[in-house]
């Protein structure tokens, strides 16, 4: 009888503490491990590189002669060492441009660097990558056009399944793929036809071969182009996405559409930012890098708003990443360091009487001050208006917000508001819609010792990070 007692005090103590500490339903769709994984790289390496670093071109014809092909240093450390200075976790190659010239010898394409002088016939661009990468500690993706200007049988349904052939090639012999990435152009091929992609065909092909990798196109699945190439990001940005129906290119979603992402959308794809550093994605030596301002522009109109930024940097017709571009690499990895090294809120004090389950700890308000991503402030259910107040140690100024949400439960937040205690009162100081994985809002500078969040959720907020920083150095128009 006594044991049957304590069992059951057992069992109370046990739902009831498991009753305390049941964390919120996720809300809506909600990533996936990789995708999480893939959110919080926050900014890759893009590479265009081809027989159009050669030829001055940004399309290629298709008929240039494989020869054309002739990096005479090519050094993918080289690329890995900027990379990692510059702060990427990945980078992604364009395998094949549309011009249709494999970096890699495709068994599937005679206009390959098999079939060029270059290391006579035998050097392959995405095994020297790949390696690099891996010794790097950095992941590997490829961007392969389904475009093809060169492939006799594109225009036609053989074409597809050739295109299938070359994707199981580069994804069974190199490793992890984290990303796929497909252009969604559809032009002419040698014959003057234009190509029904079979995108079923195309996306189950990456996932048999690499299941963790992610599908980039105008609709995902795995994560989608937000609607320009200057990597301005809507505002407003969910990172949910209705596709049915679409498909990427000519009948993907409105460019609004894919910038902002929708309220409703019914699967997670969140929004990829992909923009040159120099004026083509192709190196051109007439062209030149973007100054340290306009990076950090494009920091902020992306990482800033919910979306992963792809950077490209072109290697050069050496097969190298210019000094050039590279010491404005490693300026915008210094800038972005002073800025956002020094959390000012350092020392503070996060405060919420909202806080779920009559103050729970696990859910208390200053998690949002830690590093530690999986921990997070949250509310009762029933709270889609809660405030959180964060106590600084001492009047302080800053004039970069940072907030991010616990992606893994579902983008909740819908509107927000900042307000900072000045001479006794509270006083709005900036206002937004979504947050998402991440958002930092540009302020003028702030003094105050105290500021107070107010968020509306379409379910209660999960919060996992608020921060603050002083940026001295990017300074709006
Ligand atoms: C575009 C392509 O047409 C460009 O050449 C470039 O590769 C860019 C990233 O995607 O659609």
């Amino acid at each position: 009888m006594l044991r049957f007692f304590l069992f059951l005090a057992l069992l109370l103590l046990v739902q009831h503490s498991m009753a305390q500490s049941t964390p919120p339903e996720p809300f809506g769709p909600i990533p996936t491990d990789d995708q999480v994984r893939w959110q919080r790289m926050e900014m890759n390496m893009f590479c265009h590189f081809g027989p159009n670093t050669f030829s001055g071109l940004e399309w290629g014809e298709g008929t240039e002669a494989e020869d054309m092909f002739c990096p005479t240093q090519l050094d993918c450390d080289q690329w890995t060492a900027v990379a990692r200075a510059a702060g990427f976790r990945g980078i992604i190659i364009t395998a094949k441009h549309h011009d249709g010239f494999c970096l890699w010898p495709n068994p599937a394409s005679n206009h390959t660097v098999r079939q060029s002088k270059w290391q006579g016939g035998k050097g392959d661009v995405l095994r020297e990558l790949s390696r690099a990468c891996r010794k790097a500690n950095l992941k590997f993706g490829i961007y392969i056009s389904p475009w093809d200007r060169n492939a006799p049988t594109y225009g036609t349904p053989e074409y597809n399944n050739t295109f299938r052939q070359t994707l199981e090639h580069a994804l069974t012999h190199y490793g992890p793929i984290f990303e796929q990435w497909f252009d969604g152009a559809c032009g002419e091929g040698p014959n003057g036809k234009r190509q029904e992609y079979d995108w079923p065909l195309f996306n189950s092909t990456v996932l048999r071969y690499q299941p963790n990798a992610l599908i980039f196109s105008d609709v995902g699945p795995g994560c989608h182009w937000m609607g320009n190439e200057n990597a301005v990001n809507g505002e407003t940005c969910w990172s949910r996405l209705s596709t049915h129906g679409f498909a990427p290119g000519k009948a993907s979603p409105s460019l609004d559409t894919l910038n902002q992402g929708q309220r409703n959308g019914q699967h997670w794809i969140p929004a990829e930012a992909d923009v040159s550093i120099r004026p083509g994605w192709f190196y051109h030596a007439s062209e030149h890098p973007k100054s340290l301002h306009q990076l950090l522009s494009i920091y902020y109109t992306s990482v800033g708003r919910n979306a992963l930024l792809l950077l490209n940097v072109p290697p050069d017709n050496r097969g190298l990443i210019p000094a050039e571009d590279s010491t404005r690499l490693v300026e915008f990895r210094q800038a972005l360091n002073a800025i956002f090294r020094r959390d000012l809120t350092k020392g503070a004090r996060a405060l919420s009487p909202y806080t779920r389950d009559g103050g729970n700890q696990q859910f208390a308000a200053h998690h949002v001050l830690d590093t530690n991503y999986h921990s997070y402030w949250t509310v009762d259910d029933t709270c889609l208006n809660p405030t959180l107040d964060i106590n600084l140690l001492r009047a302080t100024t800053f004039n970069r917000i940072m907030l991010q949400e616990y992606i893994p439960l579902g983008q909740r937040v819908e509107a927000f508001e900042v307000w900072a205690m000045q001479n006794g009162i509270w006083r709005k100081v900036s206002a937004g819609t979504t947050i998402g994985y991440k958002r930092i809002l540009l302020t003028q500078p702030i003094t105050t010792h105290a500021i107070r969040i107010r968020l509306t959720g379409r379910a209660c907020p999960v919060i996992n990070r608020v921060a603050l920083f002083m940026d001295n150095i990017y300074e709006e128009n």
